[in-house]
């Protein structure tokens, strides 16, 4: 579907003859998230500069009846930001600016197109931590991580993205510009809209600009690297570090995904011995009492049987290469165009969950290599099927899905989440009834129609719109 010429040059008009692009190449470009699954076909590609543009945009798009597809640094894993049918693709790049600093209010305003690790080094330069971090912060966009509500490898200690979030500009599906919360900190004024856009994956509007709180940079990292028995005993060595110390982060990886990183980066082993499972531990060292602290509960983890080996990083880089280890996984992974769950349950019920999940996988995909990773800490797991490479990408995909569906209703049943932190986009929409009643689509749906009348934003995300 194309869209027709006049729209093409009324689109000019607002932004500019260099920022409308309709050639295969930018469709290709900013047309697609990072899925492999399907091959985008925009109308038209536009990149505004300022949330007037955009409004224009928007008003212009609801007069012609067009869909909008957001794109930003389109690091998303669940076909969110996917143009497939016509759309016009808005993308955030050129609004890449810091608006303003508050260093009483510890808040940096922001447009949207920022890139997350623009905001970390920001943030730095202010003597400041902004503490939201995964393995693409130097290509995702702060909008796009706003509209995923994007969690990562900090999540135990800092929250997700929507925790530091204080106040957005969006331009809403109907085309109005909104100030959402301003900054502050506290505002009990009634139903808090800034909280329905994060997390709400470009469906209800355009978030242009916003409000992120920052907080005192962590001091004296350590990591520890354990290899350890077997899945629930990843459990056991959470339960007693959390219990022993506050700690800035708890991974998990296999030993299959670790040889795959080794294998494609010069990162080394963390020790010689081998383990099927690792966990990555992180905790501010303060002082000797928190190191001491940290090598007695590994004794106890050793002791109980649970953990085999371990290392602690003596220096800057060894301990971003042990981070290494585990942040590598998902792009060492993506040559093998894996078909990616994105589960959680709650942290307590995790032993019984991974031994389920764990036996259902070795049933359902007996012929498939399967790489586990993820925040266990926080009770997310990220199961990755790799693609066989001389499987067709559809077989694969149809293959992955009768197996999705079990999975989802064992999710279901242990009321977690079929999407942990990546979003629901295209790739987890008929998974979403296993997470969320029927009630709450359908009011979702009305929650949209409320922002969006004409549905032109982002239509066939998250849910279809009957
Ligand atoms: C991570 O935790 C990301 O590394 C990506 O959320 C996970 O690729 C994945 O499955
Ligand atoms: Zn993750």
């Amino acid at each position: 579907m194309t869209v027709a010429p006049p729209v093409i040059e009324k689109l000019r008009e607002i932004v500019g003859q260099q920022r409308v692009l309709t050639d295969e190449t930018s469709f290709q470009q900013y047309g697609v998230d990072r899925t492999t699954l399907w091959t985008p076909s925009p109308g038209v590609v536009v990149l505004p500069g300022s949330t007037e543009e955009v409004q224009a945009i928007i008003q212009l798009a609801n007069a012609e009846r067009i869909a909008v597809v957001p794109s930003g640094g389109r690091t998303g894993l669940s076909g969110g930001a996917v143009a497939l049918n016509g759309e016009i693709v808005l993308v955030l790049d050129r609004m890449n600016e810091v608006v303003a600093f508050n260093a009483i209010d510890r808040s940096v305003t922001v447009q949207a197109g920022m890139i997350t690790q623009q905001l970390q080094a920001f943030a730095e330069q202010q003597g400041l931590f902004y503490p939201v971090d995964f393995a693409s912060t130097g290509s995702s966009q702060i909008g796009g991580n706003i509209a995923t509500n994007a969690g990562g490898i900090k999540v135990i200690r800092y929250g997700m993205t929507r925790n530091w979030v204080l106040g957005l500009k969006v331009v809403s599906g109907n085309g109005d510009i909104l100030e959402l919360n301003h900054g502050l900190v506290k505002n009990n004024t009634g139903l808090d809209f800034r909280h329905l856009f994060i997390g709400s994956e470009g469906t209800l509007g355009i978030i242009t600009e916003a409000t992120i709180g920052l907080t005192r940079p962590p001091k004296e990292l350590s990591v520890l690297v354990l290899g350890v028995v077997d899945f629930p005993s990843i459990i056991d060595v959470l339960k007693t570090y959390n219990d022993g110390m506050e700690l800035t982060a708890f991974e998990f990886f296999t030993h299959n995904g670790m040889e795959k990183v080794l294998a494609h980066s010069e990162v080394p082993a963390p020790f010689e011995s081998e383990a099927p499972f690792y966990a990555l531990v992180e905790f501010e060292a303060l002082s000797e009492t928190q190191l001491d602290q940290a090598m007695a509960l590994f004794e106890t983890c050793v002791m109980e049987g649970w953990v085999l080996d371990g290392v602690i990083s003596q220096s800057l880089s060894q301990a971003e290469n042990l981070w290494k280890l585990r942040e590598d996984m998902s792009e060492t992974l993506s040559r093998w165009k894996p078909y990616k769950n994105d589960i959680s349950v709650n942290v307590s019920r995790m032993p019984e969950f991974l031994a389920e999940v764990e036996s259902l996988a070795a049933r359902e995909y007996p012929d498939f290599e399967l790489v586990w990773y993820g925040h266990i800490g926080d009770g997310n797991l990220h199961l990755n099927i790799l693609k066989p490479d001389d499987l067709p990408v559809e077989q694969f995909a149809g293959q992955c899905s009768v197996a999705s569906k079990q999975i989802a209703a064992l999710v279901g049943q242990f009321n977690g989440s079929i999407s942990a932190e990546h979003g629901v986009g295209l790739l987890k929409k008929d998974y979403l009834e296993y997470s969320r009643s029927a009630t709450e689509v359908q009011l979702m749906r009305q929650v949209k129609q409320v922002f969006d009348p004409n549905g032109i934003m982002n239509p066939g995300k998250i849910f279809d719109a009957v």
